[in-house]
């Protein structure tokens, strides 16, 4: 989970200005205090609004005091708790957006914290058939009605948030409110078992889905992961767990709704697809800002997904893609300028939240000027500027380019030529000893955020790990739209992951950096569980032996690898614990997996004329950088 901008903080109280009394009795709430929060003044109240099932939802309005216009309305729904913000810490948090003196509320949604009902983790979308039953679009629907009629405001309603937040957006639009006209979901999932949070192309997300699960169901608030995951090193947790039926055995129980569904549901089935984004996603019902970050550790490919399902309905020009160079919710927090130790030299948080999220708002919300927006607004890294795109993925000057797998571990352009006998690089993926995602020790929490802008060295020497690397690049390359692993690929087990990484290597004379020099700084790593190479609903053993093409996209990107530079891909069979560990020996569900299932296997990644293994990569031609 990102670190939310509205949190818990302490109260700082101030007497009840005169105005919050009128609106209590106005609304019928209670108010809490107001505050003078700087140009803008603020008065906070909270209600328990009801919902057309009876269900009271815990619900904090801050509301500008003596505005110079009628205010807009601004929402923000989320599961992991409203906290107790005072004017002054929303004003903090919100900075950009309260100059456009917004009403700002902000709510638990059903089962979380303060609010009442049943929390459901990304609770389906209802039958549209059955007017009684409720989702979360329901919610926000009848709590834009309640807030419509008990504040003074001009009648527009928008909605932002991060991550969970954002899905909660983006629910809100399928079925809007009329009053809804802004809708802004930063990193929003839309399927959780192809690219988001707890699988990519059926790999599990052991980790994550473990520690999230553990955090969101054992309570109704949050509770820590660090209460049964307990050493220092949490690899060294993950696999003194053994399989994953050890999960319930010795934890869970079968007490959480979250996991079982994981054990219940390996498979992209029916399950996955309804709650999936896809079936329903067929109109643009708002204007929606899409955003994504390059290496946001949990969710990219659903902002990339939710917007491209909207664009193929978008008549009206009102679906927009931003993407920056952040991790998952980086856009809020800070400036912007480094990823860890990456320097981007321009404060582009800072530049997305006042030029594009305000504006965006303040056009939709407040009439105010078009803030003209691309179709796509993307940050190009390793030239570090904004581009201006008028389609995503880009089509003008695009040309598909291989970048195929050679011998003495090369890469380059050049179709290699030499017969599958001999053309090949080996490995042996051991699941008793796995690659680790992340230099060890693994620790919970600290540097999960900035694990993908990691120094990839770390894993380049290890014998479970092949890597094929250019020379140093004569001119820049131009990577625009979307990339995708084209892996020729054989296993002496019955199952495997493949893994690859597309890495750009900075150069040893890096000037801007010495520590940077031969810095191994990945660009897209993705992951497909080899059972599913057919079907994604219908996993088949892998015959082993045997090569077999393995296509992984990866959802898109827009880099430069600069003159001097080298790029690197790395394939393996491991990524863990992020990635549960394959057993290498095909079995119906691996949530079922024994210990004996868990094998050792060698791999062959092939570089022949027949089986070229590469990197399809859309590069941009006619115009250069200048650099
Ligand atoms: N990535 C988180 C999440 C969203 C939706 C479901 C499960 C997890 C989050 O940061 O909210």
């Amino acid at each position: 989970m990102s670190g939310r901008i509205l949190r818990t903080g302490a109260r700082n109280l101030r007497s009840i200005a005169v105005l919050t009394a009128v609106f209590a009795i106005l609304t019928g709430v209670v108010p809490v205090f107001a505050q003078d929060a700087g140009d803008v003044q603020y008065t906070r109240y909270e209600s328990m609004v009801e919902m057309r099932d009876g269900v009271k939802l815990f619900t904090r309005v801050f509301t500008p005091v003596d505005p110079s216009n009628k205010p807009a309305i601004l929402m923000i729904r989320t599961p992991y708790g409203i906290g107790d913000l005072s004017p002054e810490q929303i004003k903090a948090a919100l900075a950009d957006l309260v100059p456009y003196e917004y009403i700002i509320v902000q709510q638990d949604i059903r089962g979380r914290f303060r609010s009442e009902g049943q929390f459901v983790m990304l609770r389906q979308p209802r039958d549209p058939g059955d007017g009684s039953a409720i989702d979360e679009s329901t919610d926000t629907y009848d709590t834009i009605e309640w807030l419509l009629k008990n504040s003074d405001s001009n009648g527009r309603v928008g909605i932002a948030g991060t991550s969970y937040g954002a899905w909660l957006a983006v629910m809100a639009m399928l079925d809007p409110h009329p009053a809804l006209k802004a809708v802004v979901p930063q990193a929003s999932p839309a399927d959780m078992w192809i690219g988001d949070d707890f699988h990519h192309n059926g790999a599990f997300r052991l980790s994550y889905g473990l520690e999230y699960t553990y955090r969101m169901e054992t309570s109704n608030e949050m509770a820590s992961p660090s209460e049964i995951v307990d050493t220092y090193d949490v690899y060294e947790w993950y696999l003194n767990l053994g399989p994953l039926s050890n999960v319930d055995k010795k934890y869970f129980h079968g007490k959480y709704p979250t996991w079982n569904d994981f054990r219940n549901h390996p498979d992209y089935d029916a399950f996955w697809k309804r709650q999936a984004f896809a079936p329903w996603l067929k109109r643009v019902t708002v204007p929606t800002l899409n955003v994504a970050g390059w290496w946001d550790q949990e969710d990219f490919y659903g902002p990339i997904k939710i917007y491209e399902l909207l664009e193929e309905h978008d008549t009206k020009n009102q679906n927009f893609l931003v993407v920056g160079p952040w991790n998952h919710g980086g856009w809020s927090r800070r400036d912007g300028r480094k990823l860890g130790p990456i320097d981007f030299e321009s404060d582009t948080s800072v530049y997305y939240r006042r030029n594009v999220q305000a504006k965006f708002l303040a056009h939709y919300l407040k009439g105010e000027a078009d803030p003209d927006l691309p179709e796509a607004l993307t940050f190009r890294t390793g030239v570090n500027e904004w581009q201006r795109h008028d389609a995503w993925p880009p089509r003008k000057n695009i040309a598909n380019r291989e970048l195929y797998f050679q011998q003495q571990r090369g890469l380059s352009f050049e179709r290699p030529q030499a017969p599958d006998r001999t053309a090949y690089d080996s490995y042996v993926s051991d699941p008793d000893n796995p690659v680790p995602y992340r230099a060890r020790p693994i620790k919970l929490g600290p540097g999960w955020s900035t694990w993908l802008v990691d120094d990839q060295r770390f894993a380049s020497h290890r014998p479970d790990v092949v890597s094929w690397l250019t020379p140093p690049l004569e001119e820049d390359i131009i990577v625009s739209g979307q990339i995708v692993a084209n892996i020729f690929a054989s296993t002496t087990g019955t199952d495997s992951d493949w893994i690859f990484k597309l890495i750009d290597v900075y150069p040893e004379d890096y000037e801007a950096d010495p520590e940077l020099r031969g810095y191994q700084l990945m660009i897209a790593g993705e992951v497909f569980r080899g059972r599913y190479r057919e079907s994604f609903e219908k996993p088949a053993p892998i015959p082993a032996n045997e090569v077999q093409l393995y296509r992984i996209p990866f959802p898109a990107n827009d880099h430069v690898f600069r003159k001097g530079h080298r790029i690197m891909v790395q394939v393996q069979s491991s990524w863990f614990p992020i990635i549960d560990r394959n057993p290498q020996t095909f079995v119906p569900n691996i949530f079922f997996a024994e210990e004996s299932d868990f094998q050792k296997a060698t791999q062959r990644i092939y570089r022949s004329a027949r089986s070229a293994s590469h990197i399809a990569l859309p590069v941009e031609i006619s115009t250069g950088t200048g650099r």
